[in-house]
């Protein structure tokens, strides 16, 4: 381990659960760079995950952390807020975690923009319970529940959480894990509620399953399926079909809501 993973993670819970070359290690790795730079006290730092191998990742984090319900770790993570407003909260989820179960808490604490930074670590399917599609399966791929591929169009989780009214939104993959720092930072800098969704892979489900090699193989996945913002406007929809968008698609100050809601506790 680095100088700084080996400051913030709890050696005492090795060996980790994460099969070699799972996303989800990197972006954990990503989230305490981005607390470390930021300069932020491990005591008055909360990570809060759910259920899933995502949903492990608190176990890791030696900062004050929450393992809680499938679906509901910003359920939590909201009440901690709420109780003491200098915390500085994170959420990690799964696809299946913050998006399926937890959909309809990612849409109310992104209407609310309860100052929170939460992240999701999409895999594009539910690692932990045997290669279940999720919600943000790509049309056509094969899943243990879709064996002949997903009919159904994937949910594009950053846009609804815009649209839901979330101060800062980013989209970035594992490619780009310098920009998913860079977010990190900067949604945990803008009021309000942020999400950074980071496609990543699950090697052993969904990589194999839909025979996309190795997990190094699924990180260039991610980087020829990624456009950024400016070129996807000159893209049409059938262009834009399997690619992921990439960047910052929301940054708004939405100060005067998160200012009341802080104001009406008692
Ligand atoms: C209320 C409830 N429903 C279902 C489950 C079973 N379950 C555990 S993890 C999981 C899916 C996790 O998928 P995801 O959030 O995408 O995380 P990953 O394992 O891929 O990291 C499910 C359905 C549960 N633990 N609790
Ligand atoms: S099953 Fe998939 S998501 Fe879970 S630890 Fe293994 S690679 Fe990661």
């Amino acid at each position: 381990m680095s100088g700084i993973v080996r400051e913030y993670m709890r050696e005492s819970k090795l060996p980790h659960l994460l099969c070699p070359g799972c996303g989800h290690g990197a972006i954990m790795s990503a989230l305490v760079r981005a607390i470390h730079e930021l300069g932020l006290e491990k005591d008055k730092t909360v990570v809060v995950s759910g259920i899933g191998c995502a949903g492990r990742s608190s176990s890791y984090m030696d900062f004050n952390t929450l393992h809680t319900t499938h679906g509901r770790a910003l359920a939590f993570a909201t009440g901690i807020k709420l109780a003491d407003p200098s915390l500085n909260v994170f959420v990690f989820m799964g696809d299946g975690d913050g998006a399926a179960i937890g959909g309809n808490h990612l849409l109310h604490s992104a209407r609310r923009n309860i100052d929170i930074t939460a992240i999701i670590s999409n895999n594009s399917i539910y690692g932990m319970t045997g290669g279940q599609y999720s919600p943000t399966t790509p049309e056509g791929f094969l899943a243990s529940t879709s064996p002949y591929g997903n009919p159904e169009p994937p949910l594009q989780i950053a846009e609804t959480v815009a649209s839901a009214g979330a101060s800062y939104v980013a989209r970035w993959s594992v490619f780009h894990i310098k920009q998913v720092i860079r977010s990190i930072k900067e949604g945990f800098e803008t009021r309000g509620f942020s999400l950074i969704e980071v496609i990543s892979q699950c090697p052993t489900y969904f990589g194999r399953r839909n025979r996309l090699g190795s997990p190094s193989r699924m990180i260039l996945w991610q980087k020829e399926n990624s456009v950024p913002i400016k070129k996807s406007m000159e893209m049409s929809e059938e262009e834009l079909s399997g690619k992921f968008v990439v960047g910052v698609i929301a940054r708004r100050d939405r100060e005067e809501l998160t200012r009341k809601i802080y104001s009406l506790r008692g």
